[in-house]
């Protein structure tokens, strides 16, 4: 697809190249010819004037059909309807990481049949997709969302020598057909390519129509698999363990907690390791573990739709016992759903993924013959946050795992210097040249709040351009006085933008000081990775994150970043630095 822009872009540089040929040659004519020159220069501007524009009409006509803003760094199946992840896993064997996915092949909306659409990757960066992996038993049933574990001990009995202990493969799925859903296995001699069907299933089947979701890891304290799962809509995350993954014992309830909205959706189970930064905060160390619960809302999320939440406490091998009555946003941006975390990763890292839409429009967002991409692979650990000058809280800081193995760079621009930027300043930077739609950046600033007063327009603003049409952008700073981040997508001239009621243009994350200087000063930091229609912003090192799709005019990639600000001698640019990459083909 990325060979239509190339077309397009060539059909104008060929046109623009001969036209300013043309006008050299002409200008050399000798004076008594100059009548000639005059007339040849007027016909020469009319048909600039007529074959400019429509050489871009006619280029962008070529380039209509396949959307060609598919993200270069986020997962998207090829065709058709992604949502949820599923049964996300490292084969340590291969060293391949899995991600599979809800899919429906036929149309790019969610439907039935529903599949495990599956993916994989070698940096955690670019993926290559593989298709449907897993069906369901009939056309009218869907293989929704559920997880995969690694079986080395075999204990399920499914495997033999064959298979190595790293790729003893065995996904415990939710089978729904209208009016049922119960808990299904399937498990893979190949590593995870291809499924048969557990001839036993279900494998756990309490007569329900709202009961789903399984995920499933080794509890080696108890010596037993545990599934959490969602019974939906009586507010229930279930609890149940199993010594074989084939017979399933209750457990407990873990309900009504946090924000119901109208269903719970998608739980998990992790020990988090709990770190703390030392000496000049780039090092951390672990300094304990704790069992986070994760558990995803859908409808009645806070900014509308989908969300996902988790809970901080203990496990004992039966119950999960939360700290504190405090529920926890996994994310502050619209299009972070139904989180999972990966299984038998290095070291037991808690890694994971999360649905980069949202169920209020992900249906209507206008990219073809595909809808919705995975969110960033994302490293949680635990540590003691200042929510205020008077409490900490245990929270979830998260850091994205951006592999530049198999990315090129296209250029990076870096100010690192102590910038004072004077009202209604602007800082630049221009990379639409060679605009792939791949940008990194990170910028900390510094605040001097004794400078401000109730001015009109107190903010540190920052507009990501389009590099072909510059009216399409993003807009997002910092305001001292609201102490927030704000994000606002709604500069684009594409329908859907202005039209859908539930695609919300402006968000924002309350945002403490990553570090207090003195009475007045305080520094932030934002680290951002825009990959052509979805935002991933990570605030102070990951203590807070928004992430949020945009859709600009398609090929109209973020080529320019400019830093403004409305009031005097506020804000400071401590360090800014801006990368744009490309895919290795
Ligand atoms: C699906 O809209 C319904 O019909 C749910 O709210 C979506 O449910 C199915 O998607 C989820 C999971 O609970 C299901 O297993 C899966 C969450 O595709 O997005």
């Amino acid at each position: 697809m990325c060979n239509f822009v190339w077309l397009k872009t060539s059909c104008y540089f060929v046109l623009v190249i001969f036209l300013f040929l043309s006008f050299l040659f002409f200008f050399s004519f000798p004076k008594p010819l100059y009548f000639i020159k005059k007339l040849v220069m007027q016909f020469y501007q009319l048909l600039a004037a007529v074959l400019l524009p429509v050489g871009a009409v006619l280029a962008k006509s070529m380039t209509s059909g396949e959307s060609i803003n598919r993200p270069l760094a986020h997962a998207t199946p090829n065709k058709g309807w992604m949502n949820d992840p599923n049964g996300l896993f490292y084969d340590k064997h291969d060293d391949v990481w899995h991600v599979y996915y809800q899919y429906n092949p036929a149309d790019s909306v969610w439907g039935r049949p529903l599949y495990w659409g599956h993916a994989t990757s070698k940096d955690l960066t670019t993926w290559t997709d593989h298709g449907a992996a897993l069906a369901p038993e009939e056309d009218i049933g869907g293989a929704y969302s559920g997880s995969i574990v690694i079986d080395r001990n075999n204990t399920s009995n499914f495997f033999n020598e064959s298979t190595h202990p790293d790729q003893r493969v065995v996904a415990i799925y939710t089978y729904n057909v209208p009016g049922s859903e119960s808990q299904y296995l399937a498990y893979s001699l190949d590593g995870g390519y291809t499924f048969t069907k557990y001839e036993g299933n279900p494998v756990l089947d309490v007569n329900s129509s709202q009961f789903r979701d399984p995920k499933v890891f080794w509890h080696a304290e108890s010596e037993r698999w545990i599934m959490v799962l969602a019974k939906a809509q009586e507010y229930k995350i279930q609890i149940f363990g199993s010594q074989d993954l084939k017979s399933w014992d209750f457990y407990s309830n873990f309900s009504h907690h946090g924000l119901l909205g109208y269903q719970y959706e998608c739980p998990g189970l992790a020990k988090v390791p709990v770190v703390k930064k030392t000496g000049d905060d780039s090092l951390e160390e672990k300094v304990g573990e704790k069992w986070v619960m994760f558990l995803s809302i859908n409808p009645g999320g806070p900014l509308g739709g989908s969300f996902t939440q988790y809970f901080v406490g203990d496990f004992d091998g039966k119950e999960f016992i939360p700290d504190t009555a405090q529920t926890n946003l996994l994310d502050f941006g619209k299009d972070y759903y139904a989180f999972q975390a990966f299984s038998s990763t290095p070291n037991d890292d808690v890694l994971g993924i999360a649905w980069a839409s949202n169920w209020q429009y992900g249906a209507h967002v206008p990219t073809n013959p595909w809808r919705s991409s995975m969110s960033l692979v994302r490293n949680f650990t635990l540590q003691e946050f200042d929510a205020n000058p008077e409490s900490t809280q245990l929270s979830l800081y998260s850091e994205p795992i951006f592999n530049y193995t198999n990315l090129n760079n296209n250029g990076t621009l870096h100010r690192k210097s102590n910038i004072s930027l004077s009202k209604g300043e602007t800082l630049s930077f221009n990379m639409s040249g060679s605009a792939t739609g791949l940008l990194e950046f990170s910028l900390t600033w510094k605040v001097n709040s004794t400078g401000l007063g109730a001015a009109d327009s107190p903010d540190l603003s920052m507009y990501l351009r389009g590099a072909s049409d510059s009216s399409e952008y993003l807009r997002l700073g910092f305001e001292n006085n609201a102490a927030a981040f704000f994000i606002d997508r709604g500069h684009s001239s594409v329908k859907f933008v202005d039209e859908n009621p539930f695609f919300t243009d402006k968000m924002s994350v309350n945002l403490q000081p990553l570090e207090t200087l003195n009475s007045a000063e305080a520094t932030y930091k934002v680290h951002g990775i825009a990959d052509r229609n979805v935002l991933e912003l990570y605030f102070n090192d990951g203590e807070v994150t928004s992430t949020n799709t945009f859709f600009f005019t398609e090929g109209n990639f973020i080529g320019e970043f400019h830093i403004t600000t409305g009031v005097e001698n506020v804000y400071e640019i401590l360090d800014f630095e801006i990368k744009q990459l490309s895919l290795k083909q």
